[in-house]
């Protein structure tokens, strides 16, 4: 995936609804690509432009040629986001269309984008630090305006200007220092103490304004939110008590106990989750103001607002039950889970179906394995782990920093304190992406939409 030599592309828009949808293409051979598709001429400065132009595409068996015309939006040379030659299509927003553009693209010589594929030559080129990578990310995944908001600070180099020209004065006082060190012989001082103090002072303070500012960040993400989904009697409050680990919902064999929600925070693995029980989902006869019908509107927003479902089956019911057609329904990713294992019957024991028994214990360990590995393929959960690395590493730089300090308040050798400064130096390349190792670029990137 880390080779940029191929010429790659992928819809870089959701096509379907949409009144336009964008292919974007990068990669060394762009333009001759182009040319082959559409009669299209670079502009003679070579620089960024947008040009009408109409691309010849073969319908169906009648070999019928259409012409469909199309803006491209084309970066002839390396000024671009991936620092290679790229253009996008705007066409009209037609799935068919859209297909039909790739294809001709392919035929070319262009191969299809792995997820996050752009942004990773972005981020190979130099044209992005980690940070702003992730940023990237955030704005494709970002659930609400802050969400989006934050994402659009560190794009824009919320996070990265101040820890670049924190770095680099880190390195100017690195640099006065190792002079000083070629000179030792002479007693040449190319910075005072007082200024090496002051100067350590003044980054310190840097760095932990911006612990402050990416623990502020944090505190705005909510946990994730898994919720219990089920028929009446499934047994969903009985496994939010065994999964929370207290008696805090009220269990019993009348069906429609539950009304209100109840949240609990579950721990799954080491990830931390806010588990939601809700009412029973049954289908009501009439829309009524009633608490029963006020419990399926509730049960209704929590379920819409789920990072993770997990539909419920009572594997000891003699027959499936109204909700357990509906399951499938929601888009959002779920787990299937069978309930009360320890009375399983015949009629259920076919299905795929996690089984779990909040009585005997069965399978908890295993849903919450589960529950975890689903949440972790979820790009949030990329986020916040990035946002800890980040945290860790600028503790680090923090503490090494102040080591330097102390030793300059003691008059120590600038011998030791250029080691400590190259240390925090070390762990401050590791927040802007100066240090990275590959299985880590690859965990993040393949996060990506294809087409970012
Ligand atoms: N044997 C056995 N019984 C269970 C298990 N889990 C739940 N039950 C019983 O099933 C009945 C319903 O359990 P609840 O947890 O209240 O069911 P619920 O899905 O929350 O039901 P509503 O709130 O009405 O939607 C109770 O009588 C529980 O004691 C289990 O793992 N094994
Ligand atoms: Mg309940």
């Amino acid at each position: 995936m880390h080779d940029v030599s191929q010429t790659i592309v992928a819809p870089a828009a959701a096509a379907a609804g949409g009144a336009r949808a964008i292919v974007r293409i990068s990669g060394p051979r762009t333009v001759a690509i182009l040319q082959e598709i559409a009669s299209i001429s670079v502009p003679a400065d070579r620089r960024p432009a947008v040009i009408s132009a109409v691309i010849r595409l073969t319908l169906g068996r009648t070999n019928l040629a259409e012409v469909l015309p199309v803006e491209i939006w084309l970066w002839p040379t390396a000024r671009s986001y991936t620092r290679q030659p790229l253009a996008e299509i705007h066409l009209p927003g037609s799935p068919p269309l859209v297909e039909l553009v790739i294809e001709r693209l392919l035929a070319a010589g262009a191969r299809l984008a792995q997820p996050g594929e752009f942004t990773l030559r972005a981020y190979l080129a130099g044209r992005l630090d980690l940070l702003q990578a992730e940023a990237v990310l955030g704005l494709i995944d970002a659930r609400d305006e802050s969400g989006f908001q934050a994402a659009l600070a560190q794009l824009a180099g919320g996070f990265s200007t101040p820890l670049e020209t924190l770095r680099g004065e880190l390195l100017d006082l690195l640099a006065d220092l190792e002079a000083g060190l070629d000179f030792v012989d002479e007693d040449l001082d190319f910075v005072s103490n007082a200024e090496v103090q002051r100067r350590l002072g003044a980054a310190e303070m840097q760095v932990a304004e911006l612990l402050q500012r990416l623990a502020s960040r944090d505190a705005n993400q909510s946990l994730p939110r898994v919720v219990l989904l089920g028929s009446p009697n499934a047994g969903k409050s009985q496994l939010f008590n065994a999964l929370v680990g207290e008696t805090a919902a009220i269990v019993s064999s009348i069906a429609g106990t539950t009304r209100d929600y109840l949240r609990g925070p579950c721990d799954c693995d080491g990830l931390a989750v806010e588990l939601i029980d809700t009412a029973g989902i049954e289908m009501l006869d009439h829309v009524e103001i009633s608490p029963a019908g006020l419990a399926q509107q509730k049960t209704d927003g929590q379920r819409a607002q789920a990072d993770l479902q997990l539909w419920c089956v009572d594997l000891s019911a003699k027959q499936l039950q109204y909700s357990d057609h509906v399951a499938g329904i929601s888009s959002i990713p779920r787990i299937d889970v069978g309930t009360k294992s320890d009375l399983a019957t015949a009629c259920h024991t076919t299905t795929n179906h996690l089984r779990t028994s909040a009585l005997s214990g069965e399978g908890l360990t295993q849903l919450r394995r589960e529950i975890a590995s689903k949440l972790r393929q979820q790009p949030g959960e990329i986020m916040a782990s990035s946002a800890a690395r980040c945290r860790g590493s600028l503790a680090a730089t923090l503490a090494a920093l102040r080591e330097a300090r102390r030793r300059a308040q003691l008059a120590e050798h600038d011998e030791w304190l250029a080691a400590d400064l190259r240390a925090a130096l070390a762990e401050l390349g590791q927040v802007t992406g100066a240090v990275q190792t590959n299985d880590l670029l690859d965990r993040i990137f393949s996060r990506f939409c294809i087409g970012k």
